[in-house]
């Protein structure tokens, strides 16, 4: 990594009052969560069709639950790495610093991260498909497959929002506003494919924010990357904050 990009990156935070930082599967890599897309990614392995849309879950709700059951397995054993740490100590660093996520595995929480738009949901959460509550549960692995409403009975689904559904319209009216008025947009880990979540940065360099990417490979958002570091956000995050001098 070139020591002057990171330098960069650090001048560019240091100037800037308001940051919004997008972060996708990439992030937690480095602890040990398989990406969605890379090549031992978990669409290599599944069908998405199968597992991650609503007509699967209709269809064959036991099969989703397995597969959500052994993720949460999985998540449930590793840790934030140093660059969750990092975006967790910036946002008691910089004044208006604002976390929006992909991911649904709950390390940013898990780091401290408490400013955070969980654009796709969480794995740690339960909704009731008759009444729409949201319970946290982090029984692992679940005594019940498919899990059922302690209150009216009906069958539970994974709180994440699958293909074809809409994004929680409240969480995606806030993304789009703080991507409108960050002056510097950060973004981490994600092969900015899926939508809407990859037309945030886009919205935001519209809005006139600089686009600082990290990512070991280019996306199609990199052309429009004011800044692409290329390399492990594990290792980048920690350089630039060593420049920031915020340790
Ligand atoms: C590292 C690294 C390291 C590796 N450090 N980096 C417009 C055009 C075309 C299609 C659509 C469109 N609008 C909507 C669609 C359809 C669809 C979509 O986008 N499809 C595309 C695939 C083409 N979108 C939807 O269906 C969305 N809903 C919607 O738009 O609804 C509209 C509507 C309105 C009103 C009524 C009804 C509907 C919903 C999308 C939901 C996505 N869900 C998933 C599953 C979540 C639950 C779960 O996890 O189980 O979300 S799919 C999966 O992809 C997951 C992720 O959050 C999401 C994004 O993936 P991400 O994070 O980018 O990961 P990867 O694996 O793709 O990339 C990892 C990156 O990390 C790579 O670049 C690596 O290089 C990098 N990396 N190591 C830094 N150490």
């Amino acid at each position: 990594m070139n020591s002057e990009d990171i330098k960069r990156a650090a001048e560019i935070f240091r100037n800037a009052k308001r940051i919004a930082v997008l972060t996708g599967a990439g992030i937690s890599a480095e602890s040990g969560v398989p990406t969605f897309r890379g090549k031992d990614g978990l669409w290599r392995q599944f069908r998405a069709e199968d597992l991650a849309t609503p007509e699967a879950f209709s269809r064959d709700p036991k099969l989703v639950w397995e597969w959500y059951n052994w993720r949460r397995g999985l998540v449930g054993k590793v840790e934030p790495n140093p660059a969750h740490q990092t975006l967790a100590k910036w946002e008691t660093v910089f004044p208006e610093f604002a976390l929006i996520t992909q991911n649904v595995d709950g390390l940013h929480v898990k780091a401290g991260s408490k400013n955070i738009l969980e654009l796709h949901g969480n794995i740690w959460k339960l909704r009731c498909t008759k009444e729409e509550t949201v319970t946290e549960n982090h029984a692992s692995p679940l005594g019940e497959i498919p899990p059922r409403c302690p209150a009216c009975g009906e069958m539970l689904r994974p709180h994440v929002v699958w293909f074809g559904e809409a994004l929680d319209p409240n969480i995606l009216h806030r993304a789009f506003s703080l991507c409108s008025l960050c002056e510097v947009m950060l973004v981490i880990g994600t092969s900015a494919f899926v939508q809407p979540a990859a037309s945030l940065p886009l919205y935001a360099s519209d809005a006139g924010a600089k686009i600082i990417e990290i990512n070991p490979d280019p996306t199609p958002l990199t052309s429009y990357a004011n800044l692409f570091l290329q390399g492990k956000a594990g290792e980048i995050l920690p350089l630039i904050d060593q420049y920031l001098g915020t340790i």
